[in-house]
């Protein structure tokens, strides 16, 4: 009934003629429960319908209503591992709420007593989810959305951060218990040539995640380009690869999805498909940066696997304590970034300013112990000696550590946190489960044109979360090799922020925290502007406005020559996504303006 309410005010409230709507619950073209019973028989799993949101046991007036599942969930809300594994909870869980057109922020929170006169209201919860096991349940959900003209959206592990995996009235397909995988030393892409040599790679279906498939890569003595956060869960076979990808690993193998080999996917019309060089090039090449769900529902992904040499990795805070201080730090490291960088070094170089100090890490790692590269001790040693003459700036950590392999790196840094160093140790990951979020990547021409204006933007930002990923094998990528943005290609470093927020914000407070992001990485924009500079897909601003040309650069028309012909239907439209331009922000109506 929300949504009933919702669309009207959508339709009556613009000055838009509207075009075509999907198939809401409530509107009379909605499935009725016959035709719901009969796609169910044909799944694997029960549907799950009447899908409510996670605090709704809490609510005396839930048809769940449950005081001691109520007990038990609040205590849990902000485990991470349980918001991945379920349908109807995401990481960040601002994007299970609704902000309707006349401002009403439409939540369920855990705290009844906070909650808008104890309404537990639906959002953008699907009230029907497809727990997937097969393809088949893939397929018999596409047609049937087809046919009933539904709003079909897919979540895999829900670490996504502009609210893509849900939709207000929509039906989900849940693909995160998909978690098979499989190594081989001996690869060949289907319908290659015959003497096609083959190559090592893992294959592995959408819900396996991170941590898991670095720890088995160690068992393989492997290691895969892949993502990092704290406890692994993030995905890797579906939105990180369908989003680029990049990982500490990128600048010695390259982007995410410059290692998939191949893709096997269920395209709009139901057609379970194989996409690589030699299959559906032109799939391969859109479903590799282009963003998922746009091109259909990834069933499985090879990626290449790596050696498993040695690292040696450096920690390193220093605290500085008035402003002149931090700029000249700031400008310091800009001035040897790209030096270092080139030494072979790559990962993490975060800060956070609080009202009376800053403090700025490296988390870094190099091959090799001692390291390959004969200039890394010599390039990170003249920056740590160029630190001492800044005034008042207080060393409290450096060190280096040596790690026989790449697994025992990322263990000691996003899993066990009791070394008292490392990415846990510096800012971590943006900590709440509320949160809106910004980017930017910046050209390593910029870090040697431009270091004091970098600086000066570096200032204007409580916590950079910036990752040294690029250059190296992620610069001598083909740029049009696959859909990612060109600019990842001259990008060396990936700048992030996050703004965090309480669950009593209003929409006016949400909009300015989403103003305030998209203000602090102006000044970027502004020294590294499209085409040369862009944005990362997977940490994307919302209120970013030439979106397509910051994801994509001059990509953009293949890909939306490509998704036009997938998907004529525009099954798979998601916000700021391919195609997506005439669609309203939830993704309810095509709209063309008077
Ligand atoms: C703590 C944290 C750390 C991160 N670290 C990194 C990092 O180091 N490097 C990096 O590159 N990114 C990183 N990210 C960003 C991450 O890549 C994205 O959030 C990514 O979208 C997560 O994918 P998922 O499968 O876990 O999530 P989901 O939110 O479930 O899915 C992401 C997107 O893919 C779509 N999708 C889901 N399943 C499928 C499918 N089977 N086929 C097609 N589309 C599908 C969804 O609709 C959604 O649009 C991080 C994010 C967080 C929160
Ligand atoms: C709660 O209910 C009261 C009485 O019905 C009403 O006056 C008030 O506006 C409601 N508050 C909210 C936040 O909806
Ligand atoms: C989905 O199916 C799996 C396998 O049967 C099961 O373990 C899991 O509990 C189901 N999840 C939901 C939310 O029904
Ligand atoms: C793994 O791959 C091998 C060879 O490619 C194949 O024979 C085997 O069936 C696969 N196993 C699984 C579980 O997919
Ligand atoms: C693992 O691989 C590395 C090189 O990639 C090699 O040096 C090392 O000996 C291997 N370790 C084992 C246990 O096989
Ligand atoms: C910052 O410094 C001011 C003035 O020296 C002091 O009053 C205040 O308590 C300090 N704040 C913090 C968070 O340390
Ligand atoms: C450089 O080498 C010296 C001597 O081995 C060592 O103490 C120091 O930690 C190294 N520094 C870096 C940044 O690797
Ligand atoms: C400076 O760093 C040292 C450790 O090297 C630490 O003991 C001390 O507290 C720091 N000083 C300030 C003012 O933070
Ligand atoms: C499904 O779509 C693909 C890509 O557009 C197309 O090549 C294929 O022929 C279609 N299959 C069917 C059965 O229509
Ligand atoms: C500073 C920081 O991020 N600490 C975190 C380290 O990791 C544990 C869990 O693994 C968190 O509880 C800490 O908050």
């Amino acid at each position: 009934m929300v949504s009933r309410v919702f669309i009207a005010s959508l339709l009556f409230s613009s000055a838009y003629a509207v075009q075509k709507c999907k198939c809401l619950p409530g509107n009379a073209c909605f499935p009725s429960q016959d035709l719901w019973n009969t796609l169910s028989a044909s799944l694997s799993q029960p549907l799950i319908s009447n899908q409510r949101p996670l605090a709704s046991p809490c609510y005396e007036s839930s048809d769940n209503f449950n005081p001691a599942a109520c007990s038990s969930l609040t205590s849990s809300q902000f485990d991470v591992d349980l918001r991945v594994a379920i349908p109807n909870a995401l990481v960040f869980n601002n994007w299970e709420e609704l902000i309707t057109p006349d401002g009403q922020v439409q939540t369920c929170p855990f705290d009844v007593s906070e909650s808008k006169n104890g309404t537990c209201f639906q959002g953008r919860v699907p009230s029907f989810a497809i727990n997937v096991t097969s393809v088949e349940d893939i397929q018999h959900t596409i047609r049937f959305a087809k046919e009933h003209n539904l709003h079909l959206v897919v979540k895999n592990q829900g670490h996504e951060n502009l609210g893509r995996p849900f939709g207000v009235g929509s039906v989900e397909l849940f693909v995160g218990n998909l978690k098979s995988y499989n190594f081989s030393d001996s690869f060949v892409p289907e319908g290659a040539p015959e003497d096609t040599p083959g190559q090592s790679g893992v294959t592995i279906q959408p819900g396996v995640q991170w941590g898991t498939l670095y720890a088995l890569a160690a068992e393989n003595n492997k290691t895969v380009v892949g993502g990092i956060g704290a406890g692994g869960t993030v995905g890797a076979g579906a939105g990180w690869p369908a989003g680029g990808g990049h990982g500490i690993l990128s600048p010695y193998f390259g982007l995410g999805v410059d290692n998939v080999m191949q893709v096997t996917v269920v395209l709009p019309n139901a057609s379970h498909v194989t996409a690589n060089q030699y299959l559906n090039p032109d799939l391969f090449w859109a479903l590799r940066g282009g963003g998922g769900p746009s091109f259909g529902v990834i069933t499985s992904l090879t990626y290449r696997t790596h050696p498993n040499p040695s690292f040696t990795a450096a920690f390193y805070e220093v605290t500085t304590f008035d402003d002149e201080s931090t700029l000249s730090l700031f400008e310091t490291f800009n001035k040897h970034h790209n030096a270092i960088a080139d030494a072979g070094w790559a990962g993490f170089w975060p800060w956070i300013r609080t009202t009376n100090s800053t403090s700025f890490f490296l988390t870094l790692i190099t091959p090799g112990t001692p390291p390959t590269n004969p200039q890394a001790n010599s390039t990170l040693e003249a920056f740590y000696s160029d630190v001492k003459t800044i005034q008042s700036a207080n060393v409290s950590l450096q060190i280096t550590v040596d790690y026989p392999e790449f697994n025992q790196w990322y263990n000691d840094n996003f899993i066990d946190s009791s070394k008292g160093f490392g990415f846990n140790y510096t800012v971590g990951d943006a900590g709440e489960i509320r949160l809106v979020v910004s980017s930017w990547l910046i050209p390593r021409d910029t870090f040697d044109t431009n270091p004091t204006e970098l600086a000066q933007a570096w200032m204007g930002m409580p916590i950079g979360r910036t990752f040294m990923v690029g250059g190296g094998a992620v610069a001598s990528a083909d740029p049009d090799s696959a859909a990612v943005t060109p600019a990842w290609r001259t990008a060396i470093t990936d700048v992030t922020i996050a703004n965090e927020y309480d669950v009593t914000a209003t929409a006016e407070e949400i909009q300015a925290l989403r103003q305030n992001v998209f203000d602090q990485v102006q000044p970027l924009r502004e020294l590294a502007p499209v085409p040369q500079g862009g944005q990362y897909l997977n940490e994307a601003d919302y209120l970013e406005e030439d979106w397509q040309g910051a994801y994509w650069g001059d990509h953009y028309e293949r890909l939306l020559n490509i998704k036009k012909e997938v998907d004529p239907d525009d099954l798979f439209i998601v916000f700021k996504g391919v195609n997506s331009e005439d669609w309203d922000e939830q993704v309810i109506c095509k709209i063309v303006q008077d």
